[in-house]
């Protein structure tokens, strides 16, 4: 019994201590005596074989996990995901990091991959979007505000890295020409369009244009130049198989490719034209013609084959032999010539250059014509077209 009484004041003592140690009830005590022997009432409160142990371990073996190392002191990182050094933004902006992306805090335009830092708030300046009017190169511009997949083609004289970046179409040693430049094969699908795809369309096993005029429809293969123009050099070969009585197509440079349903563009155009039955001489020729912005055209050719001629100011061609042709535009005047494809130039019957009147800004390469009632059919092909112009 004295030996109970004395468990209980030893254990008061320690709680009176502020420890929370329950020692002797879980040490197997009162029944018998501690493991290493002593008496319960001499035993030191707050000094146990287990904490003995312990403490034993910690000298010998001193605790070395990463949570009680202090971290070093790393330098700022771009990779850290964290907004230190000079960062303007996490990981970016400060000129020691990359460019920060579109939304992200900025103190300037260096700062941000868009070149653009712009407010948002009193307090607040964030990356804006890359813009074609923000005066500065970027996005996938390629010079400033122009280029690349959004905006407008660049003028002459710009950067570009290829003719879609140039509103000429033409990219040469890095910068855009002035020349809008194009040329086709017909090896590939450029884009041009056609109203009429049996009558008049790319030939995709022979690599020219087919073409065939009916009287009682428009037949127009276009396309569109990503620049309005005005002076050109059209080269194209040409060649034709056959017509019935009258009839011709127009190749030329047109501010629309609707001819409507008048024969001609409104623009600058060579004619190829076949005097048909009835006539004692026929004439099959090449001649200049343009149509005015008021509908007035003009043309080189003069005379017509049934008055007993074959006329004068037309070049003389035949049925089933490709001939180059060229067609020029400068100021106000045009002209049209033709070779016989790798062959000597054919001598036009007088002058085919024509005075021009007041014509559109171009846009377009026509190949067709529109409906005129009484020239029937006729048909050929043309190939390698190329252009060459100025805005
Ligand atoms: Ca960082
Ligand atoms: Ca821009």
């Amino acid at each position: 019994m004295l030996r109970h009484i004395a468990v209980v004041v030893s254990s008061a003592l320690v709680i009176g201590c502020g420890q929370v140690r329950h020692q002797g009830l879980d040490s197997g005590w009162p029944d018998g005596p501690a493991s290493d022997g002593q008496p319960a009432d001499v035993r030191p409160a707050d000094v146990r074989p287990a904490d003995a142990r312990a403490d034993r371990a910690d000298q010998a073996a001193p605790d070395t996990t990463a949570a009680d190392i202090p971290a070093p002191d790393l330098p700022p990182a771009c990779t850290d995901q964290q907004q230190n050094g000079a960062e303007t933004d996490v990981d970016c902006g400060g000129g020691t990091c990359p460019a920060c992306a579109d939304g992200k805090t900025c103190k300037a335009g260096m700062d941000c991959a868009s070149g653009i830092c712009q407010s948002v708030s009193s307090a607040k300046l964030t990356c804006a979007a890359a813009s074609c009017i923000d005066g500065v190169q970027n996005g996938s511009e390629t010079d400033v505000d122009c280029g690349g997949a959004k905006c407008a083609g660049c003028p002459g004289g710009k950067k570009c890295k290829a003719g879609t970046d140039c509103q000429s179409g033409a990219c040469v040693g890095k910068a855009c020409s002035n020349m809008i430049t194009f040329s086709d094969d017909f090896s590939t699908d450029k884009g041009w369009t056609t109203t009429h795809p049996t009558g008049i369309y790319r030939d995709t096993t022979n690599n020219w244009v087919a073409w065939s005029i009916n009287q009682q429809e428009t037949r127009v293969m276009s396309f569109q130049l990503p620049t309005l123009f005005t002076d050109f050099v059209l080269e194209y070969d040409f060649r034709y198989d056959s017509h019935t009585n009258n009839c011709a197509i127009h190749v030329g440079a047109a501010s629309s490719p609707d001819p409507g349903s008048d024969a001609f563009f409104t623009g600058v155009e060579a004619v190829h034209y076949w005097f048909g039955g009835g006539c004692s001489a026929q004439a099959h020729a090449i001649w200049t013609n343009s149509q005015d912005s008021t509908g007035a055209y003009t043309s080189s050719h003069a005379g017509y084959v049934c008055s007993g001629s074959i006329g004068t100011n037309i070049i003389p061609i035949s049925s089933g032999t490709w001939y180059r042709v060229k067609l020029e535009r400068s100021g106000g005047q045009a002209v049209v010539s033709a070779s016989v494809l790798g062959g000597a130039p054919v001598s036009p019957l007088g002058s085919t250059a024509i005075s021009l009147g007041s014509i559109p800004p171009l846009r377009y390469i026509v190949i067709g014509r529109g409906s005129v009632s009484d020239w029937p059919t006729c048909s050929g092909l043309i190939d390698n077209i190329k252009l060459e112009a100025t805005p």
